[in-house]
């Protein structure tokens, strides 16, 4: 999909004000990494994160939803009257249901002609909401959208830790719990309109491609990850490989004109390896991991919208979104600063 209309009008986000080191994590499972014959510091190590941010007891995903939603729609500067739909993407919600999106609806306000609903699809839903939004504006069926995420990791992180902690706790069962301890909370919210007269940054859209035989490699539940982190290292990097290529063909893709990848942030092992597959200047990946962990889908907003606040975009520059997903799926698209 290539658009030709759509510009990112107002993009936000929100820091959960809560540093949790990693080495405060690795003290609390101290019994069982000595038990197990682990290093100590194998959370800092393995997977280069240092810590991450946690909201205060009780937040719920709507909460920071709706303000990055209302930090967004400040920078886009237009009536929120003007919003046609707004797109909530966390992968944690408030209930089953109403949706999370319908909180957030109410909590900024939003006109009875504005659309809303979640959409899920694990750490790739803000640029599928994105998508979403620029097809609507693409085919003029609305003037803007709004796209929202907030997450919390601190019930599945306590919990993890709780049954970690357990003395029955084999090798096997700790390595499956690993990646819910790289977890961090975070939000971001991101207007996107139409750019008659030039508004804003273009959103071009983009590549998607699906590996669904790896539909059990990671799975989630409000308490848990479980994951297979060798295998879905192999298979994410397998899709990505293949999705770039994709680009490459059909967009015309090449590393040397991009000005940054900002792509969806798991570990360090995960970022360098990407780069060295797809042949990317690594200092054009700006790391949010390492003080943020892996944020799932508010990963690649975030970090659009910190380079933004700190100046690192110039007009014109070329950005490629590069996320994935469990399940698998993996989009790449572009966005002209
Ligand atoms: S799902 C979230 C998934 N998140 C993770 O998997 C994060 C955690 N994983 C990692 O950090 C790495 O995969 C690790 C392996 C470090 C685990 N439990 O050389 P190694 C030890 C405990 O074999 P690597 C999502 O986001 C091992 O014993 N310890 O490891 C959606 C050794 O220690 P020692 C473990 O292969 C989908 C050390 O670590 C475990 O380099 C994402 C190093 O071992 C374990 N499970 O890394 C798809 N495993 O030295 C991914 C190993 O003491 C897509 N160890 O013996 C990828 C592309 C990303 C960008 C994409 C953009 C499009």
């Amino acid at each position: 999909m290539h658009f030709e209309h759509v510009s990112i009008l107002g993009i936000a986000h929100l820091d959960a004000p809560h540093r949790v080191p990693s080495e405060e994590i690795e003290g609390r499972l101290a019994p069982t990494l000595s038990r197990l014959g682990m290093r100590p510091d194998l959370l800092r190590d393995a997977s280069g994160i240092m810590t991450r941010r946690m909201w205060d007891d009780g937040v719920q995903p709507s909460d920071v939803a709706a303000r990055a939603g209302e930090l967004a729609i400040a920078a886009a500067g237009i009536d929120r009257r003007d919003l046609g739909i707004l797109i909530n993407t966390s992968v944690c919600r408030d209930y089953v249901e109403p949706s999370t999106a319908c909180i957030v609806h109410s909590n900024l306000g939003l006109p009875e002609t504005c659309m809303n609903f979640d959409l899920g699809n694990a750490c790739l839903a803000f640029i599928n909401g994105m998508d979403m939004v620029g097809n609507m504006i693409e085919r003029g069926q609305i003037e803007a959208g709004i796209v929202t995420n907030g997450e919390s990791s601190r019930l599945p992180t306590e919990r993890t830790i709780e049954r970690l902690l357990d003395p029955a706790v084999d090798e096997e069962t700790f390595r499956a719990n690993f990646a819910t301890l790289t977890l961090g909370s975070g939000a971001a919210a991101m207007v996107l309109g139409r750019n008659d007269n030039d508004r804003g940054r273009r959103f071009l859209g983009g590549v998607n491609l699906a590996a669904t035989e790896h539909c059990r490699l990671c799975y989630g539940q409000v308490d848990g990850m479980v994951t297979d982190t060798r295998e879905l290292l192999v298979a994410g990097l397998g899709l990505a490989g293949r999705t770039w290529q994709k680009a490459v063909d059909e967009l015309g893709w090449s590393a040397e004109a991009f000005d940054h990848f900002v792509i969806h942030q798991v570990s360090k092992t995960h970022s360098d390896r990407f780069a060295e597959i797809l042949g990317l200047d690594p200092e054009k990946i700006y790391r949010l991991y390492p003080e943020f962990g892996n944020i799932g889908p508010a990963g690649v907003p975030i970090v659009l919208s910190k380079l933004a606040e700190a100046g690192s975009l110039s007009d014109g520059d070329r950005i490629a979104l590069m996320g994935i997903g469990s399940g698998l799926n993996c989009t790449m698209a572009e966005v002209i600063w």
